[in-house]
């Protein structure tokens, strides 16, 4: 019998980068345990690590290649796939022309170093404009704000919250979420000690959150409505005199453009509009002003509204106006071992937007992506420049993006699908090739997104655990195979693909790209071959299993800057531009309808971990989440089936009636839906649930970014039909 091994490891599941210890006899798996002596999550994890065992182990991941036949799935060689795949993808591409062919990737993307590089790699081969990810029902409005203020997508200030003294909370809910865009192990215990250290916590959102019980004040606000709260902010912080730019005076532009710009947003000018009076508010900003060091802070409720842009704007100038950005315990820039940001000069990975639009309704880009709310319709829709084609690799968009059911059905009538995942799911159903990647404990692994979005400077390098058969592809491996071929055939004229096509004829894996870049930054010794002991380096990093602490965040303004004069311009034009249709829907009488607004619970992750006994058993999680007035008002119960009706859909699914909720506001979990013929995920169909994407709609969007707005989507409950008894 085989001895008892270790392997230490980052979870790779959420952004958190939990360190975990596996116990392992030869390629048996013993025990998922925190890593106590990991030097970021000194031994936390969450109940979800152990789905990587479950995952790793689950007999309904795919091995092989399949190919979708009229009879069934049929096993087939990498080769076979790969030049089928290839074929076909030119066919339609010489049939329609290169945009005919769309792209989508999805979260698990930015945890993989792998399909992260070499993703791009097969991206810039297939020559699309069509391409689309999970940004566009995420962190958009961020990304956006951050190219325009900071001069670069990714420059996104991560709060400091091991040092603030002030946490203002609006839209996430980081005790269940692990944190996003702040990645950090531990949540919990980090937000319980700023009250410990003497601060404050305020949670601003629709639902009392787990994080709003840990806090010191909780403010119910009417949905899709931050941007005036936040444009309310901004007025009081200049009507009573208390903007103090501080060490950020030197390089901030627009300070007049500004004060005009939220000139009539004036807190009880608002309070209509997002339910919180003109006095709350105004206490609110001079509590955020007056504290030593304050940040605030908007997640995934705040971006994914119809003012997404704006308000992912504005906690950036809340921040600034109050001397908070690029201090300690404020918003912080990290200074990561693999700088993305610094090499934005070197490999132009600086951002762009409305370089062109989308087909069908004109959606702006971003970073070279569309806004995924158009791709059901440029699908759909017959024309000149039609999707025919779709790549998807790591996303469940049939699930995770709004109206599922719209998509569901245009994914019917391409002419041809390749999904690059582990599972047959919702949207992989579809495919006609099926081309599965090895999963996590079976690569190494650098979290070459999540150190550049980190509370602290850190780096970690995991090997791979087990290793994979020689007939297993990483995704890596899958991209470049499918690039390789695709890239002549589209002519080759893009210089990337020339440095790509030297890059994949040789033995380069995505951990050498990440060395090189380590090697080149700021705490690498640069190339210099004598001098490789002194620096980082992937080597140097894997020594220290446990992980590599570099300190914490440091302030790095104004020469991090990205901007071409190295100044941070407060208002750019498309922001004062969006002010003003701020201030329209203003006028709009809200409707009397219940608004509809998502969650997430501590054993998901998005859609992909239900067909983990452990993660879906005990009592049904997928209700829907009702105030009792609310509830009262319909004569319903607690417990019992409802019918929730939107515009595009509707589905059914228990009632949970419960005050924690606001009035006229209902909350639905998202990522379930697990019962549409054809996935083969057996566990997860054994408590299906209903999908909250089958109820949000595509043509709700933040006309500035593209973002989708899935907060707030108006909706109608009732009771749920009971259904005949068929006749025998
Ligand atoms: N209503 C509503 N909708 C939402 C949200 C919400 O809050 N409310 N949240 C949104 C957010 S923030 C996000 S990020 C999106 C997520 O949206 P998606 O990324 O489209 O969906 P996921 O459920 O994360 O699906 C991940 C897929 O990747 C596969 N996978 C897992 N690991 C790997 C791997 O290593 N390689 C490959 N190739 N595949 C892998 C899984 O099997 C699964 O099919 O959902 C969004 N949708
Ligand atoms: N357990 C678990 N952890 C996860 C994930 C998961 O699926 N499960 N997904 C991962 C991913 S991909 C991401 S992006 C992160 C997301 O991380 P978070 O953003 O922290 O997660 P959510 O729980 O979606 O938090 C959104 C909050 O916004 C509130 N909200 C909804 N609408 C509004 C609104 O209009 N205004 C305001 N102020 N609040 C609103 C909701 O009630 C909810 O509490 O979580 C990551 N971690
Ligand atoms: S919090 Fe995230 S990284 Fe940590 S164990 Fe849980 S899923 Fe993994
Ligand atoms: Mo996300």
């Amino acid at each position: 019998m085989n001895s008892t091994q270790k392997h230490f490891r980052t979870c790779n599941l959420c952004e958190a980068m939990c360190g975990i210890v596996i116990e392992h006899q030869g390629d048996k798996i013993v025990s998922i345990k925190g890593d106590d002596d990991d030097s970021f999550s000194r031994g936390h994890i969450c109940p979800k690590a152990v789905a990587l065992g479950d995952i790793h182990n689950d007999p309904d991941r795919l091995r092989t290649p399949i190919r979708r036949t009229s009879t069934g799935w049929e096993s087939i060689s990498w080769d076979e796939a790969f030049d089928e795949v290839t074929a076909r993808i030119q066919e339609v591409q010489s049939k329609h022309g290169r945009h005919s062919v769309a792209f989508y990737q999805g979260n698990p993307t930015v945890h993989n170093h792998g399909s992260m590089i070499f993703g791009q790699v097969f991206s810039k081969a297939l020559r699309s404009k069509n391409r689309f990810s999970a940004t566009s029902v995420d962190q958009l409005p961020h990304m956006l704000a951050a190219y325009l203020m900071f001069g670069h997508q990714l420059m996104m200030p991560i709060p400091d919250i091991d040092r603030t003294d002030f946490f203002l909370v609006l839209g996430g809910n980081p005790v269940i979420s692990n944190g996003s865009i702040m990645s950090a192990p531990d949540m919990k215990n980090r937000l319980k000690a700023i009250r410990t250290r003497g601060g404050k916590m305020v949670v601003v959102d629709p639902r009392r959150t787990e994080t709003a019980e840990l806090a010191d004040q909780h403010l119910f606000l009417r949905p899709g409505t931050d941007a005036f709260l936040l444009a309310a902010m901004v007025h009081t912080l200049f009507e009573e005199k208390l903007v103090r730019l501080g060490h950020l005076q030197g390089f901030v532009e627009g300070i007049q453009s500004l004060e005009k710009a939220v000139a009539p947003f004036s807190p009880e000018s608002c309070a209509a509009v997002t339910g919180l009076d003109g006095t709350t508010v105004r206490q609110l900003t001079r509590d955020f002003a007056n504290a030593k060091r304050a940040v605030c802070y908007g997640r995934v409720g705040l971006c994914t509204q119809e003012f997404g842009g704006a308000g992912a704007w504005l906690i950036n100038v809340i921040n600034i106006l109050t001397g908070n950005l690029d201090r300690e315990g404020g918003a912080m820039f990290t200074s990561p071992a693999l700088d993305i940001v610094g090499y934005a000069d070197r490999i132009g990975m600086r951002g762009s937007f409305d370089r062109y639009r989308s087909r069908v309704r004109g959606l702006p880009e971003f970073g070279g992506e569309l806004p995924v709310v158009a791709l059901a319709e440029d699908i759909l829709q017959p024309g000149a420049g039609q999707i025919r084609a779709l790549v998807t690799s790591a996303g469940n968009p049939v699930l995770s993006t709004p109206n599922g059911t719209k998509l569901d059905e245009a994914l019917k009538s391409l002419e041809f699908m390749v999904a690059i995942d582990i599972y047959i799911n919702e949207t992989t159903r579809h495919a006609n090739i099926i081309l599965p990647p090895t999963f996590s404990l079976e690569h190494d692994n650098y979290d070459a997104a999540f150190h550049v979005l980190a509370i602290r400077n850190t780096a970690k390098y995991s090997p791979a655990l087990f290793e994979r058969s020689p007939d297993m592809r990483h995704d890596w491996e899958i991209f470049s195979a499918l690039a390789a071929r695709l890239a002549p055939a589209n002519g080759l004229v893009n210089p990337w693909i020339r440095r790509a096509k030297v890059l994949l004829g040789k033995h380069l894996t995505p951990t050498h790209i990440v060395d090189l870049g380590i090697r080149l930054g700021p705490y690498g010794a640069g190339l210099n071959p004598l001098a490789q002991k002194s620096g980082l380096s992937i080597k140097k990093i894997a020594e220290s299993p446990h992980g590599v602490d570099l300190g914490p965040l440091r302030p790095s303004l104004p020469e991090r800057l990205n901007t071409r004069n190295k100044k941070i311009p407060l208002v750019p034009e498309i922001f004062s531009k969006d002010m003003v249709r701020l201030d329209e829907h203003r006028r709009h009488q809200p409707a009397d309808e219940l608004l509809l607004i998502g969650r997430r619970e501590i054993r998901t992750n998005n859609s992909w971990l239900h067909n983990s006994q452990r993660m879906i058993k005990g009592k049904p999680r997928c209700t829907l989440l009702m105030h009792p007035a609310d509830a009262a008002q319909r004569a319903l119960e607690d417990g019992q089936m409802v019918q929730v009706r939107s515009r595009v859909g509707s589905v059914e699914v228990p009632l949970a009636i419960s005050d924690e909720m606001m009035q006229g506001v209902v909350s639905l979990p998202h990522g379930w839906g697990h019962n549409r013929a054809g996935s083969r995920l057996n566990v997860a169909g054994s408590v299906p649930g209903a999908s909250i994407n089958d109820l949000t709609d595509d043509t709700r969007v933040d006309a500035l970014s593209g973002v989708a707005a899935l907060s707030g989507t108006p909706v109608t409950v009732c009771a749920a039909v009971e259904k005949p008894v068929a006749a025998e």
